[in-house]
Formats: C-alpha cells, sequence, structure tokens
C-alpha cells in the first residue's frame, strides 16, 4: 500500500541530489503516486526568498523545509527534497516531525574532488577565488550522515541504477 513519507536527498552541491530526485519522481508518477519535489527552484525562490547561505540561513531554510515536508505527509503524498542540508542536527529535527519509519535519509554521495570538476554552474571555481563565500565544501562545513537509510554513490552508479536502488527500498518497507 501506498504510504506517505519525506525522502530526504542530502549531499554536496553538484552531488545530483536534484537529477536523482527528479529522476524518482517520473519514477513515482508512472506508478499512480501522489508525490512532489521540493528544491532551490521552487522554494528559495519563493518561501525561502530572503535567506542566503550563513549557517543561521541555512538552518533556517531546512527547518521550513522540513514543515513544509511535514504538511505533504499529512496531505498523504511523498515529497521528495534536494537540498544540501549539511548540518545533522537540523536533519534529524526534520526527522523527528513524522512517525517512525516517514522521513528516509537519502545520502547522494560524491567526492568533493568529482562535484568540483563536474561543477555544472561554475560556483566551485567562483568558491576557490572567493567570490562566492561559504561555499559548502569549500570554505562551509557539510556534516556527512551517519544514519542515512541509503547511500547512492552517483560517481559509480547511473541514474538509473540509483532510482532502482530506492524503489526497491521503498518496496521493501512497504512505502510502495
Ligand atoms: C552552497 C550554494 C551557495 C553556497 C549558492 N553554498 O548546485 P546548486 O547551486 O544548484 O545548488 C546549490 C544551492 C544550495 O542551496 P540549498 O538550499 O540546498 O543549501 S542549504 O541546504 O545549505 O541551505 C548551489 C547554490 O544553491 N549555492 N551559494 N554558498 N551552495
Amino acid at each position: 500500500g501506498h504510504r506517505s513519507a519525506i525522502l530526504w536527498f542530502t549531499g554536496l552541491s553538484g552531488a545530483g541530489k536534484s537529477t536523482l530526485a527528479n529522476a524518482l519522481e517520473q519514477e513515482l508518477f508512472k506508478r499512480g503516486l501522489s508525490s512532489y519535489i521540493l528544491d532551490g527552484d521552487n522554494v528559495r525562490h519563493g518561501l525561502n526568498k530572503g535567506l542566503g547561505f550563513s549557517d543561521e540561513d541555512r538552518k533556517e531554510n531546512i527547518r521550513r523545509i522540513g514543515e513544509v515536508a511535514k504538511l505533504f505527509v499529512d496531505a498523504g503524498s511523498i515529497v521528495c527534497t534536494a537540498f544540501i542540508s549539511p548540518f545533522k542536527e537540523d536533519r534529524d529535527k526534520v526527522r523527528h516531525l513524522v512517525a517512525d519509519g516517514e522521513f528516509i535519509e537519502i545520502y547522494v554521495q560524491a567526492p568533493l574532488e568529482t562535484c568540483e570538476e563536474r561543477d555544472p554552474k561554475g560556483l566551485y571555481k567562483k568558491a576557490r577565488t572567493g567570490e562566492i563565500p561559504e561555499f559548502t565544501g569549500i570554505s562551509s562545513p557539510y556534516e556527512e550522515p551517519d544514519q542515512a537509510e541509503l547511500t547512492i554513490d552517483t560517481g559509480r552508479l547511473s541514474v538509473e541504477e540509483s532510482v532502482e536502488e530506492i524503489i526497491t527500498y521503498l518496496s521493501n518497507r512497504n512505502i510502495l
């Protein structure tokens, strides 16, 4: 049976969070499930317009996203969130907003060097020169999850393989 859940993607810029969340969402849609993606495009430009990238603003960003994700769970949806969410404490707070098993932390893992090589938007380059201050992995911390339900190594797995791994997990947990 279809249950509601938060699929919380976390990882560095360029690790592949949005790519994976979007591919997964397509697969869920195909299966006729009610799902939705929260990402920088629809949250940082709207609800969280005005928040920047200081530690405090990132915390507030994640707090609000967590509360919105909880509303989606209340509404019976599967919500995929794709934010760096660098602080363990903030992710754990969201975990405790919903019932046991409803928060699924997916660590989208790629070495910093790989993300920096990909650099699709040229942000790492700007971070290295200091043009962008407080950039995650360069001049701002990323705390790796130590209790992620899933860790996806995007350097090794294709998008399709990654989606399959997540789908298998959700099936085993009776969420799908
Ligand atoms: C990290 C930044 C920064 C800084 C702008 N540090 O790869 P992108 O471009 O498309 O995704 C990144 C996004 C990160 O926003 P989040 O809301 O996910 O961050 S957090 O969870 O920490 O609040 C990146 C861009 O915004 N970006 N400046 N200084 N990423």
